[in-house]
């Protein structure tokens, strides 16, 4: 029974299977804005067409707007209110729809919709904001070109910008001006943006292969000009990279990205112009960390990329999505290891998808890469769209091959350009192309969970063969309880222990069945296997290596990431060895990585990564209870211990890796990140100068990534007197710049200090503080909701905390509130007491008044 109070209707779901062609085409709009921050007058033309034979009306979507008049041909005309906007009965095949609303920008805090960011308007549409916009079928299969003309006060938005290309501009009456667009291509009203505001534009011009000059400009506030550059490099290099690695260019005169400082998500890939978070954008060395410049680079990427996979061919239906995500992150990843060293984009790809997909596929929240049904679509914008998605592209690149791959993204292009397509017409081309059949392999779109493979390699010396045991299991999932094999591509090789050589070649197997045995004739030594080379699955896999089979192929397995991987399993074991009985033999991890620190012939880049010890939450992935504080001791004592142990090697690292002054290359950017590192261990040794150490590489710093990872060191185990004024200096020091403030707060909120909790509620209450600006509450709720120790304090006041300020920032904003209820969710993996706090702050979510779709979806499956 409802409770009178909190009578919450539970919303609907869509499901997959009930999708339906749309009733109504829509091949033309004409939209005309009238732009003002507090009330925005929006007119539209859309002429419509009927989609096949049938009586129905034409249901036009609207959220939170209000009609001031509707007509059909020119006439007045009757219309019905429905639950989602506003339905017309119309008598003939094809009519002409004129619609007129208000919405107010000002107002608007979810930051869907046209809304208002320090200064300019702009507008996010996917997947559902068009629809606050004007009243329109806003689904992604219905195909629309768009004429759009914005007319706005000259003085405070002097430049006007929407999709596709300028085709008219002048001035109007009382100051005000207008500029008119046109896209030629159809697109899906998702995709539709404009932007208003005082601007101004680092301006290239890109020539296309087949010669045609493209404008590029990225448009930023005048102020941030300076910090373009990075942004616009990388777009042309991506631009370039599309030609040559998958045959796509680009197709209008003008390509724009602008920058705004309040947004939900990362960036978004509008036809023609791209808006982003500034954090994708604006990059100088004193501002952004290496980690920011990178992730600039492979946002800019992704965005572009998009064009081709998402934009001409876009997604018939929203349970599609990983269509393009799961695609163009695949694009995306690889542009990026072209960049520089693709061994370190790897194991930093698969770091990402440890720490974010994993936990959400065995979570209350796992779904499958493509959904059967959702609430809010907004809520599956998921590392299982985005990055198991690009892993299931990944897998089809390597059964295929690079040629056979291109040709399957080819025919996939030519088949579809300007069509709303489906998953599965993605992988029909690729069987298509690749003369492959890929029945079997189409489970990684339906069945949610991390595989499990476990591995046992037997050598009969005698005989000179080894067999290797593969099982694999798929783990019960929430509505899926049965499943079944998938198709698992494990790249492996078998190493000699004596005469560590290899003893094979690498080959392909393709676990297809529950279980399957692997002969290998002439193998006359001990062999070791390696498995899973290049993480050519997503799976886990479980072995019965010994520590010195991880210890020798961290230091001999030819393949860069299954070195890293052997080490991380040692470390892996003797962690969660340490965890179980109090304590662990630490000998093997610190002789591996001492032979890795010696290793001349090893990239810095990747000799940093090698030796970083799994995270608190990783080390919690691998047990059934979360003990959080015996992980974190456990923990520590071994980079104490690593730490005081090799201390002339981190020292020696410490120094190799000094003066170096800023420049942005891989290598140079390896030998800051082995820097930082290196001082990270001198401080986990507990010497007596590192605080000083730290402090020093604080201020004579000429990049942001040495001068926060010196902060980081500091706030996490610097003396009170160092932090205290580190903190103070850096916050002077960049006072007014958000995204480096971001910093400051988020490097507090993941802190390994006792009072962790207590510093970030005084921080929620401190000026600079707000939950308005997504970034802001992300830096800080975000970020102290991934601090294991610090967030599942045994009192419950971590939770109490991240609950409370879900509930104030579900009030403006419910799609970044929702994004931050995972961790809430993960009560099942820890103890009793703590699962009953965590559960009892949901229930204190689920029962606030007004709570959003979003919250309610995600919380509501999180207590189930
Ligand atoms: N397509 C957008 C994401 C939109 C998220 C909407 N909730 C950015 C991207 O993936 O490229
Ligand atoms: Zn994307």
């Amino acid at each position: 029974m409802l409770d009178a109070l909190n009578a919450t209707v539970t919303p609907k779901a869509v499901r997959r299977s009930d999708y339906r062609a749309p009733d109504w085409l829509v091949p033309d709009i004409a939209l005309d804005f009238d732009l003002d921050p507090a009330a925005t007058r929006v007119r539209a033309v859309l002429s419509v067409t009927r989609n096949g034979a049938h009586d129905r009306p034409i249901e036009l979507d609207g959220d939170g707007i209000e009609p001031v008049s509707v007509m059909v041909d020119g006439e007045a005309v009757h219309w019905t209110r429905t639950e989602r906007g506003i339905a017309l009965t119309l008598p003939g095949e094809a009519h002409r729809i004129e619609t007129e609303v208000l919405v107010h920008p000002d107002r608007n805090t979810q930051l869907m919709g046209l809304y208002a960011s320090g200064g300019l308007l702009c507008t996010q549409c996917e997947a559902e904001g068009f629809r606050r916009i004007t009243f329109f079928p806003d689904r992604p299969d219905v195909l629309t070109r768009y004429f759009v003309r914005l007319s706005a006060d000259k003085a405070r938005y002097p430049v006007l910008l929407a999709n596709g290309d300028p085709v008219a501009a002048g001035d109007l009456p009382d100051g005000r001006h207008f500029a008119e667009w046109r896209d030629p291509f159809p697109k899906p009203s998702y995709l539709f943006a404009l932007v208003a505001g005082d601007l101004v534009a680092n301006r290239a011009t890109f020539t296309t292969r087949s010669g045609r000059d493209v404008e590029l400009a990225i448009w930023v506030r005048a102020p941030d000009l300076a910090k373009t550059d990075h942004a616009l490099g990388a777009l042309q290099t991506s631009m370039r990279w599309d030609e040559q690695v998958y045959g796509r260019e680009y197709d209008l005169d003008v390509f724009n990205i602008v920058a705004v400082d309040d947004f939900n998500f990362g960036a978004m890939e509008n036809k023609g112009l791209n808006i982003f978070n500034s954090r994708y954008i604006l990059a100088d060395p004193d501002t952004a960390t290496d980690y920011d410049y990178d992730a600039v680079a492979a946002v800019v990427a992704h965005e572009y990329f998009h064009n081709w996979s998402g934009n001409r061919v876009t997604c018939r239906d929203w349970f599609q999505l990983s269509l393009k995500e799961g695609f163009t992150v695949y694009r995306d990843q690889s542009f990026s290891a072209d960049q520089g060293s693709a061994a370190v984009k790897r194991i930093e790809d698969v770091r990402s998808l440890r720490a974010a997909q994993f936990p959400e596929d065995s979570g209350p929240l796992a779904h499958p890469v493509r959904p059967d049904e959702y609430l809010e679509i907004s809520n599956f914008y998921t590392a299982t769209i985005y990055n198991k998605g690009a892993e299931v592209i990944r897998m089809m690149a390597t059964m295929l091959g690079a040629q056979k791959f291109r040709a399957g993204s080819d025919l996939y292009f030519d088949r579809h350009d300007g069509s709303a397509a489906t998953v599965e017409d993605f992988v029909r081309a690729m069987e298509d192309a690749g003369e492959i059949d890929l029945a079997q392999f189409r489970l990684w779109y339906s069945q949610a969970g991390t595989p499990r493979v476990s591995a046992r390699l037997i050598h009969e010396s005698g005989s000179g063969r080894a067999v290797l045991k593969l099982r694999q299991s798929v783990p019960v999932t929430p509505g899926q309880l049965e499943k079944q094999p998938m198709v698992l591509p494990l790249k492996l090789r078998l190493f000699g222990l004596e005469s560590q050589k290899p003893l094979t070649d690498e080959q392909l197997v393709l676990l297809r069945d529950g279980e399957a045995e692997i002969l290998f004739e002439t193998v006359a030594e001990q062999p070791v296997l390696s498995i899973n080379r290049g993480f050519s699955a997503p799976v886990v896999v479980e072995t019965d290596r010994t520590a010195t089979d991880l210890a020798f192929l961290s230091a001999h397995d030819d393949d860069p990431f299954a070195r890293y991987e052997a080490m991380q399993q040692l470390m892996l074991d003797t962690l969660v060895a340490a965890v179980g009985h109090g304590r662990a033999d630490h000998g093997p991890v610190i002789e591996a990585v001492a032979n890795t620190l010696a290793d001349p012939r090893l990239d810095p880049a990747f000799v940093a990564e090698a030796v970083l010890l799994p995270s608190d939450s990783f080390i919690g992935d691998q047990l059934s209870i979360v003990d959080p504080e015996a992980i974190y001791q456990a923990r520590e004592a071994l980079r104490r211990e690593l730490g005081r142990t090799l201390s002339e090697r981190w020292r020696a690292a410490y120094e190799g890796a000094r003066d170096n002054r800023f420049e942005y290359s891989p290598a140079a950017k390896g030998r800051r990140r082995l820097r930082t590192v290196s001082l990270g261990y001198i401080a986990a040794s507990g010497a007596p100068d590192a605080s000083d150490i730290a402090f020093r590489q604080f201020e004579t710093a000429d990049n942001m990534t040495d001068r926060q990872g010196a902060l980081t060191t500091l706030v996490n185990s610097g003396t009170d007197e160092a932090r205290e004024a580190a903190l103070e200096v850096f916050y002077h020091r960049y006072a007014g710049n958000g995204l480096v403030l971001d910093k400051w707060f988020s490097t507090q909120a993941l802190s390994a200090r006792e009072d962790t909790l207590a510093r970030v509620i005084e921080l929620s209450r401190h000026r600079d503080f707000t939950l308005a600006n997504p970034n802001r509450a992300r830096s800080l709720v975000g970020a102290f909701s991934v601090n294991q120790r610090a967030f599942n304090a045994a009192d419950g006041a971590g939770y109490r905390f991240v609950a409370d300020q879900l509930i104030a920032l579900d009030r403006l904003n419910p799609q970044t509130a929702a994004k931050l209820v995972p961790p809430l969710g993960r009560w099942r993996r820890f103890d009793a007491g703590r699962a009953a706090l965590m559960r009892a702050e949901l229930e204190r979510i689920l029962a606030a008044p007004g709570l959003s779709k979003d919250m309610f979806e995600q919380v509501a499956k999180s207590l189930d």
